[in-house]
Formats: C-alpha cells, sequence, structure tokens
C-alpha cells in the first residue's frame, strides 16, 4: 500500500519530466516546421552557414599533386617512401607475414578494447628493449591506437582528463598536426624553440631556457628521433641535459616516436632517447606508429604507452586510456597488429625487417648526399649546402621560404610542403638534378 505523501514527489517528478516533454515536443514542432518551411520555400540548407576548411598543409599536397598533369610533377609533400621507380613500396616482410595469416584463418573477431595482446608486448618490447626492467616490472601501460596520430590523440585526451589545465609544450617548428591533435583535445600548448635557421641547427640554449621558464610539472612533446620537420636531433650529451631539466622541474617527457629505425637504420639507436629517460626512472608518454618503418601508412597501426612508476599505477593508467578509446572507436582494427606481431615474433622475419627498413633508410641517406653535391656544384656563390646531409630522417628542410616554395610547386611542379620541407623518401636519384635546378632557382630568384 502507498500513501499519498510517499507519491508526492514522484507526481511531482512525473508532471515535471511531462511539462518538460511537452516543452521540447512543442519547441521541435515549431522549430522543425520552421526550417520545414524555409527548406521548402528558400531552399536554403541548414548546413547553409558551414564554411570551407582549408586543405591539409601535408596531405592537401598530395590532393594538388595528382590533380597536376605535368610529366615533370614531383611529389616531396608526405613523408611516405618510395622506391626508385617512386613507386610505393610494400615490404616483402610484410607480404611474407599476410600470407602467413591468410594461411593460418584468422578469424575477424572484434579484439579487445586494448589491442592485440601479442602486438602490446611486442611494441612495447621494441621501444624500450625486451630486457627493460619497466616491463619486467609490469609499469607499462600500452594501448593498441589508430597508428601514431590516433595514439597521440588519446595520449592527449588522458592529459585533458588526468592532468587538465596543464600545458603542452611543442617545439618549433614541429609537425602540423601536433597543434590540432591537442587543440581538439582541448589541452593548452605552447612552442619551445628548438630550431635556430642561422645555423640550421638546433637551438638548444633557447630550447633549455624554454624548457626551465615552463611551470613545473610541464608536459614537453619531444621526437623521439628524426625531427620532423628539421631533421635536427639533440646530441645524446644534450638529451642527458634535457632528461636532468626535465627531471629537475619535475616535467613530464611526451615522446612521438614515428620514426624508429628510419633515422640511423637502427631501432635500439633510435629509441635511445626514451630509454635514456625510461632507465632515469622517469615516467613517461610515448606514441608510437608503424606508418614508416613498416610501410603500413595504411593499416593505422601504433600505440600510447604510459611508463609509470608502480605495476598498480599502470593497471589503473591502462584501464582509463580504455574507457577513453571505447567511445571514440571502441576497439581497433586487428590486420596491422597481426603484421607487426608476427614480424617482431618470428626472428628470422624481424631480421629480414631490419634488412629492408636498413635499405630504405639507406636509399634515402643516398639520394641526400646526391642532391648535395648537385647543389654544390650548381651554386658557384660558395653557399653552404652542408645542413642537406647533417640532417637525418626522411626529411629536409631547405630553408625555402613560402614564396620560394610556391615557386617550387607553380614553376617546377615539385610539390611540398609551405614550410620548406621536402621529403626526400619520394626522391630518386634520377630527379636529384632537377631538384637542384628548382631549389637554385627559387633561393636566388624568389624573395
Ligand atoms: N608524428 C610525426 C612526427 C609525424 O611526422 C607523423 C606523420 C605522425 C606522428 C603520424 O603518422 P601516422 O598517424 O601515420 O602514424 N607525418 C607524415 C604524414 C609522414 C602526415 O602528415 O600525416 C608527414 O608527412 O609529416
Amino acid at each position: 500500500m502507498y500513501r499519498i505523501d510517499d507519491l508526492i514527489p514522484f507526481l511531482v517528478n512525473e508532471l515535471f519530466d511531462f511539462r518538460c516533454s511537452l516543452c521540447s515536443f512543442l519547441c521541435a514542432f515549431v522549430q522543425g516546421n520552421a526550417l520545414k518551411a524555409m527548406s521548402t520555400t528558400t531552399n536554403v540548407s541548414r548546413f547553409e552557414q558551414v564554411t570551407m576548411a582549408p586543405a591539409d598543409p601535408i596531405l592537401g599536397v598530395s590532393e594538388a599533386f595528382k590533380r597536376d598533369e605535368s610529366e615533370k610533377k614531383l611529389n616531396l609533400g608526405v613523408g611516405a617512401y618510395r622506391t626508385e621507380d617512386l613507386q610505393p613500396m610494400v615490404l616483402e616482410v610484410v607480404k611474407k607475414a599476410e600470407r602467413k595469416m591468410l594461411e593460418s584463418g584468422e578469424n575477424k573477431e572484434y579484439l579487445p578494447i586494448e589491442g592485440l595482446a601479442a602486438f602490446n608486448k611486442a611494441t612495447a618490447e621494441l621501444l624500450l628493449g625486451a630486457d627493460n626492467a619497466a616491463i619486467k616490472e609490469n609499469r607499462v601501460a600500452t594501448i593498441q591506437g589508430l597508428s601514431g596520430t590516433g595514439s597521440l590523440r588519446l595520449g592527449a585526451a588522458f592529459i585533458q582528463r588526468y592532468f587538465p589545465g596543464t600545458t603542452v609544450y611543442i617545439s618549433n617548428p614541429t609537425w602540423g598536426n601536433h597543434m590540432n591533435i591537442f587543440n581538439d583535445a582541448g589541452v593548452p600548448w605552447k612552442h619551445y624553440r628548438y630550431f635556430d635557421p642561422k645555423t640550421v641547427g638546433l637551438d638548444f640554449e633557447g630550447m633549455m631556457a624554454d624548457i626551465e621558464n615552463a611551470p613545473d610539472g610541464s608536459i614537453m612533446l619531444l621526437h623521439g628521433c628524426a625531427h620532423n620537420p628539421t631533421g635536427v636531433d639533440p646530441t645524446p650529451e644534450q638529451w642527458e641535459k634535457i632528461a636532468d631539466l626535465i627531471e629537475k622541474k619535475n616535467h613530464m617527457a611526451f615522446f612521438d616516436v614515428a620514426y624508429q629505425g628510419f633515422a640511423s637504420g637502427s631501432l635500439d639507436q633510435d629509441a635511445s632517447s626514451v630509454r635514456r629517460f625510461v632507465e632515469r626512472g622517469m615516467e613517461v608518454l610515448v606514441a608510437q606508429s608503424y606508418s614508416k618503418n613498416l610501410g603500413l601508412y595504411a593499416e593505422r597501426i601504433g600505440a600510447i604507452n604510459a611508463v609509470v612508476s608502480s605495476a598498480d599505477a599502470a593497471a589503473r593508467v591502462r584501464s582509463q586510456l580504455k574507457r577513453i578509446a571505447r567511445p571514440m572507436y571502441s576497439n581497433p582494427p586487428c590486420h596491422g597488429a597481426r603484421i607487426v606481431a608476427n614480424v617482431v615474433g618470428d626472428a628470422k622475419m624481424f631480421d629480414e625487417w631490419r634488412a629492408e627498413m636498413q635499405e630504405m633508410a639507406g636509399r634515402i641517406k643516398t639520394v641526400r648526399q646526391r642532391l648535395f653535391d648537385e647543389l654544390s656544384s650548381k651554386d658557384k656563390s660558395g653557399k653552404d649546402w652542408s645542413f642537406v646531409l647533417k640532417q637525418i630522417g626522411m626529411f629536409s628542410f631547405t630553408g625555402l621560404n613560402k614564396a620560394q616554395s610556391d615557386n617550387m610547386t607553380n614553376k617546377w611542379h615539385i610539390y611540398m610542403t609551405k614550410d620548406g620541407r621536402i621529403s626526400l623518401a619520394g626522391l630518386n636519384l634520377a630527379k636529384c638534378e632537377y631538384l637542384a635546378d628548382a631549389i637554385i632557382d627559387s633561393y636566388y630568384n624568389v624573395q
């Protein structure tokens, strides 16, 4: 039996709900009819107020390249590896892993939210070294991500949720998408000095001063190796000083490792910056990508790793990263994860991968050398082009300004980003002379 007193709050609630529903129904009715009237009478779309977005500064370059009908055209925009014939390349070891996967009849069931266990194990080991203490002590929370970008985005969402208001410091310049990622995740960011155009090298003093002056406990986004776009990395001694300062200031490093193996040709050497921090017992976030080193651009395979100070904290961080991933995309795709797990988990295939990666890194070094030779022999002014040789990784940061970069594209049909970056991974020996002519023309004849 209910007493009327007990029912009063319930009735009030019901009445309130009914009033709200009635209100929203009436509003929707009026609004719906108004819109219907608008679109039937004036044919105005509700999307009328949506403005045209600008083309992406990197991927938009490939779209413009496709539209160009010139035979001379050359795409040095996006950092995607091409063969000497300027064709995209699928690594032999990837084809081998795919054949193995097909033969074993893998199914297409959902992966867990955190991704393929074998991949997560392999990727953390590749990053930190299989015998790393943090791995042995279960202090690493690894979540498979949608390649480097998606993994950075998960890390950014985690920062927004657990370190609200903390500023992320990003190198100036950097990969253009870094700013978009933190903006969209609602994370405040600022630049730290990184590149000195006068020396075409690292502005180490500026970088250290900015890290020192950032509020204690800030987050420093660092390129693990092969800095994009400058191709300029700190030396091991400078890394040590950067780690000292970050530790002293109680900052946290967030590494973006998009080119492991592509800077030096060695997976271990290219991970040494991250390992240095981890060996000192510092907590770090690390985003990884297999787009470049395994050529898995379209598979969207990578990971976010949180190396923390206890197994207990790692379990909690992992659970929260999963919680962030679930409403974004539910769970990650399996194909690329299986390729990586197969290649890294099989000693023979792993060696084959290393050989192919060294071949890719080697081809880039060869065109780098040839481009330098062409520039030096053609330019009689005595300008020092040796920065082309000193820069590492996929790119060369030419120092060409926007107008000069426009000239490269409009006159010479050479597609590149407007910050003066060229991807040497899209260049071959045959085109080095033509590229050197275009750079010299743009450098001296365009202001
Ligand atoms: N981090 C850095 C520093 C990068 O240069 C890139 C890719 C990524 C992360 C993300 O790559 P992923 O999502 O494919 O793993 N940069 C490219 C491509 C190669 C791009 O802009 O998306 C570039 O041309 O700069």
